[in-house]
């Protein structure tokens, strides 16, 4: 089987390595912080010097992840940290430009980076084919194939690995209702919740505590919503100005578009978000059996079939006329 073939490699790799720095994907999420303590405090047990190294400091929801403080920032005062690691270890993605401010200089060391991930590879992007790991779309979470991994190596599951991959898994799955009709989300997480780890807390604390400003932002994007193609295409936008006066983080983003996406017409739902520089963020959600995967990766994005963004340069207008053309063409031959 391919994918156990490539986790056996990536296991062989773990163990021979010393020194092993673990990063994810800019804007880390919970599934991907998640992977990287459970990963990086199997690997310590095996006596390996572990550094684990992300674009951002972790986002205040996500703090319970790393209750030891094990999650340092990258800067490029750090580059050396990757020509002293033997391995490079990337979790919840395969993409060296998903690194954020570090890419650069990773590209200098691709034959020493493997990955553990569960988004669908870039078509034709062989840019960095010296690398080797798993990907394996099909899979819920880089947690669920985290898991694998740490069960393939000689470390006892416990507690302490199982709080943080429950979380990855309740995150991407937001809290099971997304598994895509596969138990394997399920499986796993049983053997997580059997092991002590508390899945209430853990959706409590990802879902069920929201902030006072997340609420205003919503309220804001959803009076600003517009509705297209007979209501199967819905989308909003957060300008700068809707932000002035409140704290945003990334993964609010991700929650407004959730209630688009559930609106029981939608098929498609779009947000764009002004950023700092001029750049336009784009996240999309589909369901049915729409697909919004090829419109990311049309703008050099990436992501799911049914959850994907790109990053766009260009005024709120100008991005959404590009980004609402290709929807045009989509409910035409769904159609
Ligand atoms: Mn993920």
């Amino acid at each position: 089987m391919k994918n156990e073939a490539a986790k056996k490699k990536v296991v062989e790799r773990l163990l021979k390595a010393q020194k092993i720095t673990i990063m994810t994907h800019e804007g880390a999420d919970a599934d991907g912080i998640g992977c990287e303590i459970a990963l990086g405090s199997a690997l310590e047990r095996l006596g390996k010097k572990v550094l684990i190294m992300n674009n951002e400091p972790v986002i205040g929801k996500f703090r319970f992840l790393d209750p030891r403080n094990k999650i340092t920032v990258y800067s490029g005062k750090r580059e050396g940290e990757f020509k002293n690691s033997d391995l490079i270890v990337l979790l919840d993605t395969c993409e060296v430009r998903r690194t954020g401010k570090a890419s650069d200089v990773l590209k200098k060391y691709t034959h020493k980076i493997t990955y553990i991930d569960h988004h669908q590879p870039q078509p034709g992007d062989d840019e960095y084919n010296d690398m080797e790991g798993v990907a394996m779309p099909e899979a819920s979470s880089a947690g669920e194939i985290v898991l694998d991994v740490i069960e393939m190596m000689p470390v006892e599951m416990d507690l302490q690995l199982a709080s943080p991959l429950l979380a990855a898994i309740i995150f991407d799955t937001l809290s099971f209702r997304y598994i895509r009709n596969n138990p394997s989300p399920l499986l796993k997480s049983a053997k997580l919740i059997a092991l002590g780890a508390d899945a209430t807390a853990i959706q409590t604390t990802l879902f069920s505590s929201k902030r006072k400003d997340f609420l205003i932002l919503l309220g804001r994007a959803l009076e600003k919503m517009q509705f297209m193609h007979g209501d199967r295409l819905a989308c909003s936008a957060i300008t700068k100005e809707m932000t002035e006066d409140i704290t945003v983080d990334r993964d609010d983003l991700r929650s407004v578009i959730t209630y688009l996406i559930e609106i029981g017409s939608v098929e498609a739902a779009v947000i764009f978000k002004e950023t700092e520089d001029r750049k336009i963020k784009v996240s999309m959600r589909a369901k049915n059996s729409m697909s919004i995967l090829s419109i990311a990766q049309k703008f050099g994005g990436g992501g799911h079939h049914q959850a994907a963004g790109c990053d766009l340069d260009g005024s709120l207008d100008e991005v959404k006329e590009k980004i609402l053309k290709e929807f045009e063409a989509k409910f035409f031959t769904c159609s």
